[in-house]
């Protein structure tokens, strides 16, 4: 559909309603925004447009009117498919391209997409480091924090662009096609979003939707869903194993990476050769190497590459040790898979602050992997209260409740003594809180540095 001189609406106005309504000016429509959210100042929207670019903005409600006029409708990745207005929108006949589809429309070049529950903003970061090593026109976009409409607009038929996606995003993709894509794991998150497993396991599948078999997918073989998933995807199957040695792939064997292809093994690396923490990172490095080689690039840049790759921020990021305690900031463990892989990387007693904003989730397995580590539960945040009653029934004692996030610091410095841990990997989003985990981090990286 070519949308020159045609109404769009763009549903939110954050960085990917932004970003879309560049791309959306740049391809000569006629962006109209709107955010549900009536405190959101239209002026100050009309401040982020490009400079001399106008468009008509409304907030807290539409009129119905625009819907009889618009050709597109492009939500970003926190609306929801299913609210009214995307339901009114579909009805009326009006095609429905979420930020990512609309993109991926636009860019030019080859694309890499990594999606998962947990361990995506690493992957993807490293393989866009891999990628830049290799190439000279490289973009890394999506769920990461740069929204894919804005570097599309950038990308030439020679770029690559490594996107990070998430079910938000991948709900409301329609032709999305990587060369090469990757759901590195699929565990409970997003269900009040989704409403159940098996809705939010298909968002995550469509990353692989548009694929044939001259495309790639990277899978993980010690997940139920996507070894599952393996057997039916349209793209050829590259699985990745950190439990057994596979035919076909890429397989940790001691703490030997190997990569298995058409009948030889090839020894890749020793995991110790990398600066990364925690089996979740072995995972996350051997789907980045596999994603990588399959994009082209040579595997002994890849592994230099790897070898050099710290850490993201608020990934079990080492902090500092003050007055004899570590302190790591996993502000980025926003739900209880990702923090049961902050857990389990800590070898001290650890102090813990958990809790946030609720997605309906489980926490029993989360306090399981606490296996004796954890001396103080500090909480906070919506959740407080679900996670309490959760520790108390698996038997945890020292859990303090604590009003607001810088109590729950205070909290921490006075429990742990030297020799101990200090972990911020909550179980649960910021929102409520903060507006991102990004700020939370941050928060709790200011606060360390000034003790
Ligand atoms: N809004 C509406 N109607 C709604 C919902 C929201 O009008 O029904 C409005 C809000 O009032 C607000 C705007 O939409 O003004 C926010 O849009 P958004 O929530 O899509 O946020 P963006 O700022 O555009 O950021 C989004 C992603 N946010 C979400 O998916 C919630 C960012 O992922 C992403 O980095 C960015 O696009 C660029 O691609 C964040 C995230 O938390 C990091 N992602 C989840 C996760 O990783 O678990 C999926």
């Amino acid at each position: 559909m070519g949308l020159r001189n045609k109404k769009v609406l763009v549903i939110g106005t954050g960085i990917s309603g932004i970003g879309a309504a560049k791309l959306l000016f740049e391809a000569g429509a006629i962006p109209v925004l709107y955010d549900e959210n009536e405190k959101t100042e239209a002026a100050k929207v009309q401040e982020r447009l490009p400079a001399g670019r106008q468009a008509a903005v409304y907030t807290g409600s539409l009129p119905e009117s625009i819907i009889e006029e618009i050709a597109l409708a492009v939500p970003s990745p926190g609306v929801p498919a299913d609210i009214g207005l995307v339901a009114r929108l579909r009805k009326a006949g009006i095609p429905v391209w979420g930020e990512l589809e609309l993109g991926y429309r636009y860019a030019k070049g080859r694309l890499a997409a990594i999606t998962g529950t947990n361990g995506k903003t690493t992957t993807t970061t490293l393989v866009g480091q891999i990628m830049k090593a290799y190439l000279p026109s490289v973009y890394v976009a999506g769920n990461i924090g740069t929204p894919y409409t804005e570097t599309a607009l950038l990308t030439k038929e020679d770029s690559v662009t490594v996107a990070e996606v998430s079910s938000f995003q991948l709900e409301t993709t329609e032709s999305f096609r990587p060369v090469v894509s990757a759901i590195l794991n699929i565990t409970p998150d997003h269900l009040n979003r989704h409403h159940s497993m098996e809705n939010y396991v298909a968002a995550k599948e469509k990353i692989a939707a548009q694929q044939t078999k001259e495309n790639i997918c990277v899978l993980n073989y010690e997940d139920n869903y996507t070894r599952e998933f393996g057997e039916r995807c349209p793209a050829r199957v590259i699985f990745f194993s950190s439990a057994r040695k596979l035919e076909e792939g890429i397989y940790l064997d001691g703490d030997e990476i190997y990569m298995a292809e058409a009948g030889l093994v090839k020894r890749l690396m020793n995991i110790h050769e990398m600066r990364l923490i925690g089996m979740c990172n072995v995972e996350n490095v051997m789907a980045a190497i596999a994603v990588a080689y399959h994009m082209g690039a040579p595997m002994e840049m890849i592994l230099d590459t790897v070898r050099k790759f710290r850490a993201v921020e608020h990934r079990i990021e080492f902090v500092a040790t003050k007055n004899g305690v570590d302190y790591y900031n996993d502000s980025k463990g926003t739900n209880p898979d990702a923090a049961i892989q902050g857990i389990r990387a800590m070898s001290k007693p650890t102090v813990l602050i958990g809790g946030g904003y609720d997605k309906q989730s489980e926490y029993d397995d989360w306090i399981e992997a606490f296996e004796g580590k954890v001396k103080c539960l500090v909480l906070v945040g919506q959740t407080a209260e679900k996670i309490e009653a959760c520790a108390r029934k698996h038997g945890m004692g020292d859990i303090v409740r604590a009003e607001s996030f810088e109590e729950a610091l205070v909290i921490c410095t006075e429990k742990a003594q030297s020799g101990d841990a200090v972990l911020l990997s909550p179980a649960c989003a910021s929102w409520g809180m903060f507006p991102n985990y990004e700020v939370r981090g941050n928060k709790f990286k200011d606060y360390v540095n000034s003790l």
